[in-house]
């Protein structure tokens, strides 16, 4: 999964990002259309180390996430000729962290330097509005050149239709994800990748002595919000766990942000986990919350998903409670399950298959 920092230039990802990797980035004013920066982070999920416990297994591996530093976006960028730069790389993330900047600096503050981070966040909205309008537009007009070839009318009406609803949408200042598109109708258009679809965390970037600000509600998908002081988290990085937890706790902070942030991002974007356990390997594996059996069976493989005959689920709470494998089978709490299962967050799966 790729979770992209965006937001205003000078809006404090960079310092951001450096709070959480292990290799720094220079804090210098982002070039946009640049590539963004880019490191892994682990998802810490006590239900695994449980299970890595359990198992003791050859290999241990955890979810993980992709993230991304992206350079600033200037207002008004998307309707500039440079557009396709900066937004065509933000477009293939699986998921948004905008960035708001609630503290005072005169360090590249891009034209205007008060503080306010609510109108930076509609700023923001009004910049992926525009982008969008944008790839639906030259769209339209691509659709109206095929619809001049018989053969091909019915798939260009069908498609023309969904992009008129998308572009209404958007023209009413209202996200993509908005659009009440049904999955059909979304799957003509997820090549799109628009931005008002995508699920976004906010995350206002507060002064060393600052409190959360209030925000606007805004026209994309905005799923969860937390707040944290870059700043501050870039000096708690650098130390040990140990004294990070008393340094942490000292400046009235329950958790650093290095530890929580993986987590809090992962299940404000609606991430879900599934794990897959034995002496082999335990492992969890990341899921959109809504996926179903099959979905999940093509994440460990291919062949998982194509020859899918059942899955066998056991809740992890139930491993948990009753402490092995053996004692979930007798109590029956092991479940077969179809295709079409949503699977759970922490259910256990093993696919039976056959290729
Ligand atoms: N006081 C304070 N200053 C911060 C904080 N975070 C970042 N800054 C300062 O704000 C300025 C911009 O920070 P960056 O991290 O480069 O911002 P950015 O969003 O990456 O900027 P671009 O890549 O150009 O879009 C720098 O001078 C930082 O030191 C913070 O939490 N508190
Ligand atoms: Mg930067």
């Amino acid at each position: 999964m790729r979770i992209a920092l965006v937001g205003l230039p000078g809006s404090g990802k960079t310092t951001l990002y450096n709070a959480l990797v292990q290799k720094p980035a220079d804090v210098l004013p982002g070039v946009p259309g640049s590539a963004p920066h880019v490191s892994m982070l682990t998802v810490r999920d006590p239900r695994l180390e449980w299970l890595r416990d359990l198992y003791s297994p050859k290999k241990y591996t955890p979810a993980t996430l992709q993230l991304e530093d992206h350079p600033g976006i200037p207002p008004g960028l998307a309707k500039s000729d440079r557009r396709g730069e900066l937004f065509g790389r933000m477009r293939d993330a699986d998921g948004l962290v905008i960035t708001l900047r609630s503290y005072a600096t005169d360090a590249y503050a891009y034209d205007d330097p008060d503080v306010d981070p609510g109108r930076d966040l509609e700023l923001v909205a009004l910049e992926f509005l525009n982008a969008d309008l944008d790839i639906c537009e030259r769209r339209l007009r691509k659709l109206d050149e095929e619809w001049k070839r018989p053969k091909e009318r019915d798939r260009v009406e069908r498609e023309r239709s969904v992009v008129r609803r998308l572009r209404d949408t958007l023209l009413g200042d209202k996200g993509a994800h908005a659009a009440g598109l049904s999955p059909e109708e979304e799957q003509i258009v997820r090549g799109f990748q628009l931005l008002t679809a995508k699920p976004v965390v906010l995350l206002a970037n507060l002064a060393e002595d600052g409190t959360p600000p209030e925000l606007p509600e805004v026209a994309f998908n905005v799923l969860s919000r937390f707040d944290a002081c870059a700043a501050l988290e870039v000096e708690l990085a650098q130390l040990e766990g140990n004294d990070r937890a008393a340094f942490a706790e000292e400046l009235g902070l329950s958790e650093p942000l290095v530890d929580r942030f993986p987590g809090a991002c992962y299940r404000g974007l609606g991430l879900r986990s599934f794990f897959t356990v034995g002496e082999d390997e335990v492992r969890a594996w990341t899921i959109t919350g809504g996926s179903n059996a099959v979905q999940s069976a093509a994440k460990v493989h291919s062949d998982l998903a194509r020859g899918f005959i059942r899955a066998e689920v056991t809740p992890y709470e139930d491993l948990r409670s009753l402490g092995g494998m053996k004692e979930v089978k007798a109590k029956g709490k092991q479940r077969l399950e179809g295709k079409g299962y949503v699977v759970a967050d922490g259910d256990i799966l093993n696919i039976r298959f056959s290729v």
